[in-house]
């Protein structure tokens, strides 16, 4: 999806804070601005997710797709902290690091926090984003801001949970799975306290929301207005791509017109994100110019790389040592040659 010319169009900080407005002109999707220059890469270190979308499936990974919830690679927050200090020699204007998935961002709240946590301290100047469903809002919220992330994105389709429990399969709360209007109606309830909550404390919220025709396309106005209420800076409309294998595969595509046609009509309450990628869960570079291939199982090769140096060279620093190592390896070879004679047996 080409970004419209929409680089050069209006955008009001006036709802942020002047240092938040300040990252955001550093952010490429909350800036229209400064998607053709700064950069952001995507850390795909959670992989869980706590409500079923019925337009989602996670279940495979093509390296020629790009769309939300497709990735590549899984990372540990070490190795995200790996990739990251590799990714930042080589791609220029690396302004944002998020986490968009593959599942839900609060939903793997330890692995989010952690890996936050570690690229800060290696660069305190970098802008963080997180991207979620909101449902653990309540408990994560106050840590977020506590944190420093100042850019939150909340996907929030609906505020009808009569609409919402036909979009949800089943929202998993706690451990508990609560289906149709049930369901529903915590997922929102959520949303909205936790999008008031953040706002209030100075972090600049955009509410994604999924236009999906015949289901909540005519009451996307309304959602927009309220996502305005509760203090958000921006709002995405993004199309319907009906995924395989996911309840709505057969659902009809957005099209172009009918996203630009709504997104004019939301214009007049808030800023519009009109150049959004629908960007994989490992995306890298500008919106325009994924590189995620280029740096795609890189964490990986290097530490099999480095396995293969360790054992290939052990270090030795005496005759001695080196004797008692190798009859212990040999005894422990042997009692390993036993045990499985006794299993086979
Ligand atoms: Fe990533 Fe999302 Fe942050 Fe951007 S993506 S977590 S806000 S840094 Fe951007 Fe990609 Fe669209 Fe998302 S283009 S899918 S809006
Ligand atoms: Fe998929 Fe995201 Fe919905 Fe979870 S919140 S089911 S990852 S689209």
């Amino acid at each position: 999806m080409k970004c419209g010319g929409s680089c050069n169009q209006e955008i009001d900080y006036s709802r942020l804070s002047s240092k938040t407005a300040a990252k955001t002109k550093r952010h490429p999707c909350y800036s229209a601005g400064a998607h053709q220059k700064y950069a952001r890469m995507h850390l795909p270190v959670a992989p869980v997710c706590n409500i079923s979308c019925n337009y989602c499936n996670r279940k495979f990974d093509c390296v020629n797709e790009s769309r939300p919830g497709v990735t590549s690679e899984i990372l540990s927050p070490a190795q995200a902290e790996k990739k990251y200090l590799m990714v930042r020699e080589k791609v220029e204007n690396l302004s944002v690091i998020g986490i968009a998935g593959p599942g839900d961002a609060l939903a793997n709240w330890e692995e989010t926090k952690k890996s936050i946590e570690l690229i800060k301290q290696r660069d305190p100047q970098v802008v963080f984003c997180l991207s979620t469903n909101g449902l653990m809002l309540p408990y994560y919220a106050q840590e977020i801001v506590d944190l420093g992330v100042n850019h939150v994105t909340v996907t929030m389709n609906t505020i009808d949970p009569l609409i919402g429990a036909k979009i949800y399969k089943y929202v998993n709360y706690r451990g508990v799975k609560y289906h149709g209007v049930n369901g529903a109606k915590i997922l929102l309830k959520n949303q909205l306290g936790g999008i008031k909550f953040l706002t209030e404390r100075g972090v600049a919220v955009k509410v994604n929301i999924v236009m999906i025709k015949d289901l909540n396309d005519s009451q996307i106005p309304r959602v927009v207005r309220k996502a305005k209420e509760l203090g958000a800076f921006i709002s995405n409309i993004m199309p319907l791509i009906p995924a395989e294998g996911s309840v709505f595969e057969n659902y009809p595509q957005t099209s172009a017109k009918e996203l630009n046609k709504m997104r004019d009509i939301c214009q007049m309450d808030l800023n519009q994100m009109r150049h959004c990628q629908q960007c994989r869960a490992d995306a890298i570079g500008l919106l325009g110019n994924d590189r995620s291939r280029e740096f795609s199982l890189a964490v990986a090769a290097l530490e099999t790389i480095q396995t293969t140096e360790m054992t290939a060279v052990p270090e030795v620093t005496n005759l001695t040592e080196a004797k008692q190592n190798t009859e212990a390896i040999e005894n422990v070879g042997e009692s390993q040659r036993k045990y499985r004679i006794a299993v086979a047996s």
